[in-house]
């Protein structure tokens, strides 16, 4: 395995080269990108001078009034191509995923794969787009919807899932006939120049694709904030953290642009006495710790019914102790390395405030691996916390994004769904019981508030044809599946009179001497 710095450094220059970006994109810029692997600087990557990234947003407002009037199924096949070129490399973008984030190889893959799966979605959607007829009140008149596409889309997505969120964005406004300008974590930039250099090989393939209908900025958070004050940005989907979504969302709605806000999450499980235990542990296990807890959905409460939360502590903790922690590329793992310095800083520092507040806390340490000290120390493994906590106290209410799984006891259905709702954060939410009553229960508009629930599943993982998103301060947006393609489009509705005479709604009278 490539732990040597040389190594590591050559392994990435052939990736990039494979899927397209040439080496002038990642060798001399002011970025600095390190693998989270080892902590070394693998590339530097160029920001987009602000003129240029202007004039990407000019280019693809320019490229939209074009690609509106392409046939939606024409469009579509454009994003089969995208899907196919990304079928074709799928090792090889997978691979740099997981040098670019740490997360498992099979989870590299795994967040490719779901791009694969969205372009067929898209691609199916592109013959699809369709409009309700109305009854009209009034004789020979018919009423119906046309759905529009909307302009430019802007993108802003973190580096947890650093090309997938672009996808399930770009599929959609692409066969909703828009323009697509994508800004990408500063922690990620590799990832994004080579899924945008697939782009540009389904472009040319596919024909006839107007030029900067896909564009990349690359820079920090001032490059977003350049995108969401553009006038010629419709629509802006943003991923990220609540304070993230709190700074963007006054100045998109300052000028009315739309926004899809994909922001906190705060997700918990309930384990009801009758739940199936080997089952909710592998649940458990997967949504806690998987992709080292750094997925927006990622399970970050538990909460137990007291008559088996001995019994599961006990094994959460055999679990939590034997689980793999190492370099994400090794059949071993199952536990890659945190993202940088903050993430660790900030985890410590939970569960510091944890401790504080009475709680028992399981693992959390770091872990010396090894090859990664290599980066100097700029690599941060750590294993895995569970935190036994009485209350939900203040640090349970936030969202660390870590592995940190807070265990809670409760005694009745009612008081489990009350600490599962009572944080200020709504994405994704499980339940595990053998009970129908429960499950329902839970299901029903007084059970969980959050824009996922699920039975006998666990937080993470959500396949692409839902529509993914949550409420409160996750931000309200719905990204991928369903109908969220409705977002990307404006809706006309048309009222048609094939009569006659002009016959007023509500029975108004307004007659005229001609
Ligand atoms: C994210 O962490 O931003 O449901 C997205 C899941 C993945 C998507 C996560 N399909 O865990």
């Amino acid at each position: 395995m490539a732990t040597d710095t040389t190594a590591l450094n050559d392994e990435v220059r052939e990736l990039l080269s494979r899927l397209g970006v040439d080496e002038s994109n990642y060798t001399e810029g002011e970025l600095v990108v390190r693998t989270p692997i080892t902590g070394q600087v693998i590339a530097r990557v160029a920001k987009t001078p602000e003129p240029a990234a202007r004039e990407a947003i000019a280019a693809a407002q320019r490229a939209f009034l074009t690609w509106r009037s392409v046939p939606a199924p024409r469009r579509g096949e454009l994003v089969r191509a995208l899907g196919e070129e990304l079928r074709a490399e799928i090792s090889a973008l997978g691979r740099l995923v997981t040098i670019e984030t740490g997360k498992l190889l099979s989870e590299g893959c795994g967040e490719v794969q779901e791009m694969i799966d969205v372009c067929s979605f898209a691609a199916g959607l592109s013959r699809q787009l369709a409009g309700l007829t109305i009854a009209s009140e009034r004789a020979d008149h018919r009423m119906m919807e046309t759905w529009h596409p909307l302009g430019v889309v802007g993108v802003i997505s973190a580096f947890n899932f650093p090309v997938a969120v672009w996808s399930w964005n770009a599929a959609l406004a692409l066969v909703c006939g828009n323009a697509v300008v994508w800004k990408p974590s500063e922690k990620t930039p590799l990832t994004a120049l080579a899924t945008q250099a697939l782009f540009e090989r389904a472009a040319a393939r596919v024909g006839n694709v107007p030029a900067g209908l896909s564009a990349l900025l690359v820079g920090d958070a001032q490059m977003g904030e350049l995108l969401v004050d553009s006038a010629q940005v419709a629509l802006v989907s943003a991923t990220g953290s609540t304070a993230m979504g709190r700074a963007v969302a006054p100045r998109l709605a300052k000028r009315f642009a739309r926004s899809i806000l994909e922001l906190g999450g705060n997700n918990a499980a309930i384990v009801c006495a009758s739940a199936d235990l080997d089952l909710a542990l592998r649940a458990i296990a997967f949504s806690a710790m998987g992709t080292a807890g750094q997925r927006c959905t990622s399970l970050r409460r538990l909460i137990v019914q007291e008559t088996i939360y001995d019994d599961l502590v006990e094994r959460l903790k055999r679990v939590y102790r034997s689980v793999g922690v190492g370099d994400p590329r090794a059949s071993g793992t199952l536990v890659g390395p945190l993202i940088d310095a903050r993430s660790f800083a900030g985890m410590q520092a939970a569960l510091d405030e944890a401790r504080g507040a009475g709680a028992i806390v399981t693992g959390g340490e770091r872990v010396v691996v090894d090859g990664a000290e290599k980066g100097e120390g700029n690599a941060f493994y750590v294993r895995p916390a569970l935190v036994e906590i009485a209350e939900q106290a203040a640090v349970v209410r936030r969202e660390t994004f870590a592995p940190i799984l807070y265990v809670l006891k409760y005694r009745d259905l009612d008081e489990a769904i009350h600490l599962q709702n009572d944080v200020p954060q709504g994405l994704s939410s499980s339940i595990f019981t053998l009970n129908v009553r429960e499950a329902e229960r839970f299901l029903s508009a007084a059970g969980s508030d959050c824009g996922i629930a699920n039975v006998n599943i666990g937080t993470s993982g959500a396949e692409i044809g839902g529509a993914f998103g949550g409420e409160k301060e996750t931000g309200g947006g719905r990204e991928s599946g369903s109908d969220a393609w409705k977002q990307y489009m404006r809706r006309a509705t048309n009222t048609i009179n094939y009569g006659t005479d002009l016959p007023l709604a509500q029975g108004v009278s307004f007659d005229i001497t001609l």
